[in-house]
């Protein structure tokens, strides 16, 4: 059972993953082999021992081609050796193309990024909870005012409800001037009918998010806003947050404690909830009405006039000024939407100043 035997220079990793099972005590084997130029593999005893078993086979000799020879070896024996599969894997280009970066450093480059911004997020000028339109257009504001600005976002991803339109249709619409941003983001828009603009939401929500993360807004996402820091007077300074996995688990599984992060400001930007003003009103200090039906001519007008503070350090933006003060929806038109973001970062500005 012998193939070749010249060199055999590199057997040195051998990965074994039992799986057992109750009913079938089945063992599986994962056999990872290592060689360099010619081949030499006792593969009667890997029979005898393992079984049944896969196997890897990396050749990690530059330049190096696996030889027709022991692929056809590794097929006749295939079904003899009873090996569940065989998977060559050809590694002779490794580096030609790509620096040599192992694993390690790659995960001590993430941890110590992710550290090294973390600490200085810790305590910020502005926090705003929520990346959906309101809250992106109203970070981008404020950082381009030279704030530092940090956005906790519950999801993977940012931008809320702006990438799509209504009814899971790719279009958004924005009614002037609402258009006036989008001119300023790049994002490009036709005129459907007077003072009605169509934009392409995946488009329009990229461009967004790209503005605000250029501008240097902080980004955390998969972060669950669970409760807000009240200080003096009542005064809101900060959140108190989580891991969204965490957030989600029940809390006999994942009993956590969050952390809070301090800020002279937070903004609502989480939508039609309204989670931050609600954590607020379960201390029975404030009352949400909830929003109201949809009368998309009134709506817009008020959400960016009743757009500001609604408690000291707590300014409420987008569709939670709906929700919080009871005003009608707007469906799926956004010009309210960045309107109230850029009032929001207006009237932060003037608290800060304070
Ligand atoms: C962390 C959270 C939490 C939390 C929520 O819904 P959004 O897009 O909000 P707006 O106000 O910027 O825009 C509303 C718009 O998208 C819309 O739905 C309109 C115009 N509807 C009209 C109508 O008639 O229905 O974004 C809110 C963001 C989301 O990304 C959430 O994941 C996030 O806030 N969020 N993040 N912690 N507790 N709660």
């Amino acid at each position: 059972m012998i193939f070749r035997h010249k060199v055999f220079r590199l057997f040195t990793e051998i990965l074994i993953t039992v799986k057992s099972s109750v009913c079938a005590p089945e063992i599986t084997f994962k056999i990872i082999l290592l060689y360099d130029g010619f081949f030499f593999i006792p593969f009667s005893l890997l029979q005898g021992i393992f079984f049944p078993c896969e196997i890897y086979l990396f050749n990690i000799q530059k330049g190096n081609k696996i030889s027709n020879s022991l692929c056809l070896y590794l097929t006749l024996y295939k079904r003899e050796l009873n090996f569940k599969a065989i998977k060559l894997f050809q590694e002779d280009n490794m580096g030609e193309i790509f620096s040599k970066v192992s694993e390690k450093e790659v995960t001590s480059a993430i941890v110590s990024g992710f550290i090294k911004e973390f600490e200085k997020i810790i305590e910020s000028d502005v926090i705003i909870v929520g990346g959906g339109p309101s809250g992106l257009m109203a970070g981008k504001e404020l950082s381009s005012k030279g704030k530092k600005v940090v956005i906790i976002e519950r999801n993977n991803y940012l931008g809320g409800g702006f990438w799509t339109g209504g009814y899971l249709m790719n279009k958004i619409t924005v009614r002037h001037p609402g258009e006036e941003i989008l001119k300023d983001l790049g994002i490009p828009f036709e005129e459907f009918g007077e003072g009605l603009y169509l934009a392409d939401g995946p488009h329009a929500c990229s461009k967004l998010i790209a503005a605000t993360c250029d501008a240097g807004v902080k980004i955390l996402n998969m972060t669950t806003l669970e409760d807000v820091v009240l200080k003096e007077k009542g005064a809101v300074g900060g959140v108190v947050i989580n891991w969204t996995p965490i957030e989600t688990l029940p809390r006999e599984i994942a009993s956590v404690d969050p952390i809070a992060l301090e800020s002279k400001v937070v903004i609502d930007a989480t939508g039609h909830d309204a989670n931050v003003v609600k954590k607020i009103e379960e201390r029975g200090i404030l009352k949400t009405k909830g929003y109201g039906a949809m009368w998309v001519e009134k709506s817009e007008d008020m959400v960016v006039k009743y757009t500001g503070e609604v408690h000291p350090g707590l300014v409420v933006t987008g569709m939670a000024v709906s929700t919080f003060f009871g005003l009608p929806r707007m469906g799926p038109t956004f010009g309210a939407m960045l309107l109230s973001g850029k009032k929001a970062a207006e009237v932060t500005m003037e608290i800060l100043s304070r």
